[in-house]
């Protein structure tokens, strides 16, 4: 029998407990979802799995095919390899950046737009969605409408919302269907799953992206924070509970942008720190260091950085909420 889990879109099986889709055999007839889903749904249990669908096998299967694409970022996690996945998609495309709720308020949410269309060298729409997030939802109802869009793809980065997206359309448009599960840690949808979210509109959701150089592949999404710090020439300071060191060379403001799991006892280190070995020129004021997985440090000052974060997981760029965006 081909039954699918309609939360994490495995195949349903009764055969081994300790791999995907199962449900024990009793169960099999009327089951909706397999235990994993059930257990996350009613007992709230985080299940990561390690071994995310490959980005390329999944990019293949949508530029073989001819429906939109609903491409979902949080914006911590954009960045350059990101927007280089958003780029091999080939057909008719959308960039949603998702969670942006943490967004200071007095920001004008077109400049943040414009910042990315023109840093990322963006062509496609762009829409930023969080808070709200019936709102939200209800904003990319319309643009579906709008557009006349009947079937897409939803992609992205894993814990990006791709999920919490579809179920918050079914609710807008009251139509009669199943939740797709959905949890603060990474990995929760592991197959392609189609939901009609309205008469005239079907969904594809999709497992997320896991980047290869991401510092960070089990997050937790939940909540996102931003530490706001004062930093004197020759601070340390310490991330991910010592795991990652950053060291400036003159006095700034820094404000860590970062999510719940990655939050975990940032603080200024006053011991020797680990060797770092990597140095980052941040030589304009106002800029982004963007550490892959983690989130990004917003730097007011102008100085150079060492670290133990090698380069290939870091990205510097030119502020997003501060200097001229602010
Ligand atoms: N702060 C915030 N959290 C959100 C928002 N949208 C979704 N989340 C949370 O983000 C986490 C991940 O949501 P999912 O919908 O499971 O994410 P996904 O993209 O489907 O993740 P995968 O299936 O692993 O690829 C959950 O804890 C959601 O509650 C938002 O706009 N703001
Ligand atoms: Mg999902």
């Amino acid at each position: 029998m081909n039954k699918i889990c309609f939360g994490c879109g495995v195949k349903l099986q009764s055969d081994d407990k300790n791999k995907v889709g199962y449900v024990p055999e009793a169960k099999m007839d009327s089951a909706k979802y397999c235990m994993r889903c059930f257990r996350m749904m009613h007992y709230g249990e985080n299940n990561h799995l390690e071994t995310p669908k490959d980005i390329k096998e999944i990019i293949n299967k949508v530029n073989k095919d001819q429906r939109f694409v609903i491409f979902l970022v949080d914006f911590l996690n954009l960045n350059k390899e990101v927007i280089k996945i958003f780029d091999s998609i080939t057909k008719r495309k959308v960039l949603i950046v998702n969670k942006c709720e943490l967004i200071p308020k007095h920001i004008v949410k077109e400049r943040i737009i414009d910042y990315i269309r023109n840093y990322y060298g963006i062509t496609s729409d762009i829409k930023l969605k969080g808070g709200n997030s019936f709102h939200g939802a209800k904003v990319i109802l319309n643009y579906l409408r709008n557009n006349g869009i009947r079937e897409a793809y939803i992609l992205g980065i894993s814990n990006s919302g791709k999920s919490t997206l579809i179920n918050d359309l079914v609710d807008i448009t009251g139509v009669k269907t199943n939740r797709i599960t959905v949890n603060s840690r990474a990995n929760t949808t592991l197959d392609f799953i189609r939901v009609n979210i309205a008469d005239d509109i079907m969904l594809i959701d999709s497992p997320g992206f896991i980047l290869p150089d991401s510092l960070e592949n089990d997050v937790s999404g939940k909540k996102i924070t931003a530490y706001s710090m004062q930093i004197k020439m020759g601070e340390t300071l310490s991330l991910l509970d010592g795991k990652y060191f950053v060291k400036f060379d003159n006095d700034t403001a820094v404000t860590f942008y970062t999510n719940a799991s990655c939050a975990k006892n940032v603080k200024k280190y006053y011991r020797a720190a680990p060797d770092l070995n990597y140095i980052v020129k941040l030589d304009h004021d106002n800029m982004d260091l963007v550490l892959y997985g983690i989130g990004f440090l917003s730097v007011k000052r102008r100085c150079n950085i060492t670290t133990n974060i090698p380069s290939k997981n870091i990205e510097v760029r030119k502020s997003m909420f501060g200097g001229t965006n602010e």
